[in-house]
């Protein structure tokens, strides 16, 4: 029976020359595919002889760096499911991810190795690691002791992989499932949508604990046998140095922004580049122009979400279905991947003629199994038919592009991070002194959009918008913490007493624009 591990797809991609650099390090390291191999190898043995239970969740919160990388793609090998977590969350945030997933193993930093193994043997995790960015800590130490060869794990295409959380719109956050069929189906589609081809090079300037960094961009890097330009930490100057070295770069639009702040982005420093993706928050229509002015270059933008991978993608070439349209239209997320079926649905549940505006559903192999442990969640979230609600808000033109216009859901995405309101409400609401909060998202010129919070204090009691700022920090992912706050006698609201978010985006919405 055919294996169907992801992994055993990606290298299968490995190019023949094993010698050759897979991933070249900001620091100047080099690590060849056989490297790549044998560490991977080397942990997916340390974790075959924990005698983990099949299913076993591998949790991790770690800086960024090629040891991360294998990390990941041992897992997979060894047939066990990967759960990454942002290094921003806290310990309020770190519990709950490892209380609800039970992870067999949780890989941590050294410096975090305290609070985050108490919280680790307390969910019942047996086994806590240390991994750190310079290539130290428990995991590796533990893995040298292993052979470097490993046969990857047999998995069926339904078998899962990954659950990456995604905030939920009340309560909790939701682990999105997904299996190996699902991100396997994503990476050969992107690989031929996006014209991937032999001597291709990646810049990766994301972080690796989202489906951007983590999936779209090193599976279209490994599924090519393509050498990665790894920063450790995004630097738009270092970005730009790096493009006559490469040919693909990936990032959410915040990354375009603060490039086109440089003095150094012009037509010679892009000449050896291919192509430019967008995508994870919308790409302003200034952006995408001036990007085209000053390099020459038209951004490719793409929509996706943790719950699918990609779904739609601007064309990179003519478009055989679309008239063979070739064009990358700005402010559109292009057509539906060519496995991909979308439609835009009203609120009677009707499909929508073209160019009216409804919820977006999708259905493919890329979709998501469900929410971890959470059946009923699941249930609402897919139509009797099959498609999966995307809770995005948009429409599809004559020509076939789809626009993303809003959210149904109530989130912000800063700086390609989603920040769900109700999530900081809770939190506020909690405070000392504190009778009700909204926290809205307001236009940013760097992070696209941040979040404002707006307050109303206990009568008689004083609240001082920063004391809620910093009780916050204390508390939440940093990008989480609204960038200002307000504490005002009372809330906008509708007949049914509900607060009308839409007219405080609208008061604050010049806060941040010069
Ligand atoms: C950092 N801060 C943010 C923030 N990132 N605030 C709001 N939104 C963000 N995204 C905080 C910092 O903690 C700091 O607070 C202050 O803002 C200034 O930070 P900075 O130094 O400017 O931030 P930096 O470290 O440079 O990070 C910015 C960034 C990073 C844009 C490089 O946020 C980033 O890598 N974003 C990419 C996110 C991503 O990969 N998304 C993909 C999701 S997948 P203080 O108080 O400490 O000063 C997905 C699906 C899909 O959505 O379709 O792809
Ligand atoms: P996440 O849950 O982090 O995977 O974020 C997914 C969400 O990001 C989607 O549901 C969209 O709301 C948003 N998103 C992703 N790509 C784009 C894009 N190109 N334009 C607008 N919104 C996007």
């Amino acid at each position: 029976m055919k294996n169907h591990n992801l992994f055993s797809a990606l290298w299968a991609a490995f190019p023949s020359d094993l010698s050759a650099t897979a991933v070249e390090t900001d620091e100047g390291l080099h690590y060849s595919w056989n490297d790549l191999d044998r560490a991977t190898a080397m942990m997916a043995n340390l974790f075959k002889s924990l005698d983990l239970p099949e299913g076993s969740r591998v949790a991790v919160q770690v800086e960024k760096s090629v040891e991360a990388l294998m990390l990941y793609l041992a897992t997979l090998r060894a047939g066990y499911v990967f759960l990454p977590l942002n290094t921003a969350y806290q310990s309020a945030e770190i519990e709950y991810f490892i209380g609800n997933a039970e992870p067999a193993v949780v890989v941590c930093s050294g410096a975090n190795f305290g609070w985050v193994s108490k919280i680790a043997f307390k969910a019942g995790t047996q086994h806590v690691f240390t991994l750190n960015d310079d290539r130290t800590g428990s995991l590796l130490e533990r893995a040298t002791h292993h052979s470097d060869k490993h046969q990857a794990v047999p998995r069926q295409v339904d078998d899962l992989a990954a659950i990456l959380y995604t905030s939920g719109t009340t309560g909790r956050s939701k682990g999105a499932m997904l299996t190996h069929g699902n991100m396997l189906s994503n990476a050969l589609t992107l690989k031929d949508y996006w014209g991937w081809k032999k001597g291709d090079v990646l810049i990766h300037a994301l972080p690796i604990f989202h489906v951007h960094g983590l999936f779209v961009a090193i599976h279209g890097a490994l599924i090519n046998g393509s050498k990665m330009l790894w920063m450790a930490k995004f630097d738009p100057k270092r970005a730009i140095a790096y493009m006559n070295q490469a040919t693909v770069f990936m990032g959410v639009p915040t990354l375009y922004v603060r490039m086109l702040a440089e003095p150094s982005l012009n037509k010679a420093a892009v000449k050896n580049m291919r192509l430019f993706i967008a995508g994870s928050a919308p790409l302003l229509i200034e952006t995408f122009t001036e990007w085209q002015e000053r390099t020459g270059h038209t951004i490719l933008e793409r929509y996706g979400m943790s719950e699918t991978a990609m779904l739609t993608s601007n064309p990179y070439a003519p478009d055989q279905r679309y008239a063979k349209q070739s064009e990358r239209r700005g402010g559109t997320v292009g057509f539906p991947l060519p496995d991909v079926e979308l439609r835009v649905r009203g609120d009677d549940g009707q499909n929508l003629p073209v160019g009216e505006i409804g919820g977006i559903q999708v259905k493919g192999p890329n979709v998501f199994k469900g929410y971890w442990r959470m059946p009923e969640k699941t249930a609402e979230e897919f139509t009797s038919d099959g498609y999966f609600k995307t809770g995005d808000v948009g429409k599809v033109d004559e020509r076939g592009y789809v626009t993303i216009v809003g959210r149904s859901k109530d989130l912000i995405i800063s700086g390609g991070y989603n920040v769900y309101p109700a999530e900081i409400e809770g939190y506020i609401n909690e405070m000392l002194g504190v009778a009700e909060s909204a926290v809205v998202g307001v236009p940013h010129p760097d992070f696209g959009e941040v979040g404002v919070a707006v307050v109303i204090a206990k009568p008689g009691v004083t609240v001082q918008p920063e004391a809620v700022l910093a009780e916050l920090k204390a508390k939440l992912a940093n990008f989480k913490i609204p960038k200002r706050c307000f504490v005002v006698a009372e809330l906008p609201r509708n007949t049914m007493s509900k607060v009308q978010k839409n007219l405080l985006r609208d008061q604050y919405k010049a806060l941040f624009l010069a």
